[in-house]
Parts: structure tokens; C-alpha cells; sequence
């Protein structure tokens, strides 16, 4: 892996959308009497927090679907369609110096390790998407919803092409917004026609400049995993 974050002292990712943190966020949080609570951040600086206080942590840092899809797309720096633990490292890092909690690499290897025990289910040593979508809230969870509607990867590959209208290899926002149309009519005891915006306003996250490629939409859309060499 190339080593360009780890010599980085600056939060890459965290630094300007998901910095606005509302109040009940990151050491931003104080009581009527001045007092900062640091309750929230505390588990950072024990050996072994709990998996609730992980995943509490988690989510005051990535309120919004949006937010997660951001993060996911700009921490997964190699595009691989998972986070791999050194990505995991520099977002746990990220989220230290944006909490202002001082850490050594050691700590760090020890977050990093327990991140992904609690959240890697299938032990390949990496995170997926649908792994990662336990950190989101339950009513911003429009990933589970999305787990239910996975295709198969030739199945996908035929939508895709399909709503690819003007055939240049990725998705526009106009493009992903007749799809998305069309899997809610198709799966309306699942999806709801009233979250398109939400729904789209998180899948484009993960686009590259409003460039939404095969691949990335992959991640929310496709059973399979598209970039494994296809069954003989
Ligand atoms: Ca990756
Ligand atoms: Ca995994």
C-alpha cells in the first residue's frame, strides 16, 4: 500500500463536511455549566471499549447516510470496494486528531484491530460496505434497505447498461434518479419513494464528480462482488 497518508499529520477526510459537527458531536459538546463533557470521546483513551461505544462513537462522526458514503468513498483510497485495515487505520487516526486525543501507533494498531473484529463479520480481514453499514443509524440505514434489493452481478450489469442511456460508462444524477425510481415502484414494501433524494444524494457520494461508474454503484446495488473474475 502506498504509504501517503501515513505521513500525513492532517485529517484527509474529516476535515471539511464532517467537521461541522452539530451539537452532541466530538468534543464540541458542552453542558449548560461550561463544563465539556468528554464522556463521548472517553473510550478512546481506554484499552477496550465496548462494541455500543463503538458504534455510538461512529455515529455521532457519520450522522447522515451522505456523510457515511463520503467517508467510505474518500477512505478507501485504492478503490477496492473495501476498506482494508490500513484504511481503517488512517480513519481511526483521522478521527483521533479530530478529536484532539493524543495516540501512538500502537494504540492505533490496537483500534484498528478491534474495529475490525467487531465489524468485520466474515472474517476476510476487510470491510465491505454492507459490514459498514452498522454504523449508520437505524433510520438513516438505507443501506439494509438496499441489502434486499441486490442483484446478481449479471443482472446489475444489465441494468446498469440499461440506465447508462447515453452510453459513456457512468451514471448521472438524472440517470441514477429513473433508476432508483423504477427499483422503488418495483420494491415498494422495501424502498420508499419519498427517500429518492435522500437514496440518490448518498449513492452519488460515492460518484467520482457526479461520474457514477459501474463499479461504485456496485457497492449498493450488486449481490456480487463485480470485480472478481466472472464465473466460467
Ligand atoms: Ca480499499
Ligand atoms: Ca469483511
Amino acid at each position: 500500500m502506498g504509504p501517503v497518508w501515513l505521513v500525513s499529520n492532517q485529517p484527509l477526510c474529516l476535515s471539511s463536511g464532517l467537521d461541522e459537527t452539530p451539537p452532541g458531536g466530538l468534543s464540541s459538546v458542552r453542558h449548560n455549566d461550561g463544563v465539556e463533557s468528554t464522556w463521548k470521546t472517553d473510550w478512546i483513551l481506554q484499552i477496550l471499549p465496548t462494541e455500543e461505544n463503538f458504534l455510538l462513537f461512529f455515529r455521532q462522526q457519520l450522522k447522515s447516510c451522505a456523510e457515511f458514503m463520503q467517508a467510505w468513498r474518500c477512505y478507501d483510497a485504492d478503490h477496492s470496494g473495501y476498506i482494508e485495515a490500513d484504511e481503517l487505520k488512517n480513519f481511526l487516526k483521522d478521527l483521533l486528531q479530530k478529536a484532539k486525543k493524543p495516540y501512538d501507533e500502537k494504540k492505533l494498531d490496537e483500534y484498528t484491530h478491534t474495529t475490525l473484529k467487531i465489524f468485520d463479520s466474515n472474517h476476510d480481514g476487510k470491510l465491505c460496505l454492507a459490514e459498514m453499514a452498522r454504523l449508520l443509524p437505524d433510520e438513516e440505514n438505507f443501506l439494509l434497505k438496499f441489502q434486499n434489493v441486490k442483484m446478481v452481478r449479471r443482472e446489475f450489469n444489465k441494468i446498469f447498461e440499461l440506465y447508462d442511456q447515453d452510453e459513456n460508462g457512468y451514471m448521472d444524477e438524472n440517470e441514477l434518479d429513473a433508476l432508483l425510481k423504477d427499483l422503488c415502484e418495483k420494491n415498494k414494501k422495501v424502498l420508499e419513494v419519498n427517500k429518492i433524494p435522500t437514496y440518490k444524494t448518498a449513492i452519488m457520494a460515492l460518484s467520482d464528480g457526479g461520474k457514477l461508474y459501474r463499479t461504485e454503484l456496485a457497492l449498493v446495488l450488486c449481490a456480487e462482488d463485480i470485480s472478481a473474475p466472472a464465473p466460467l
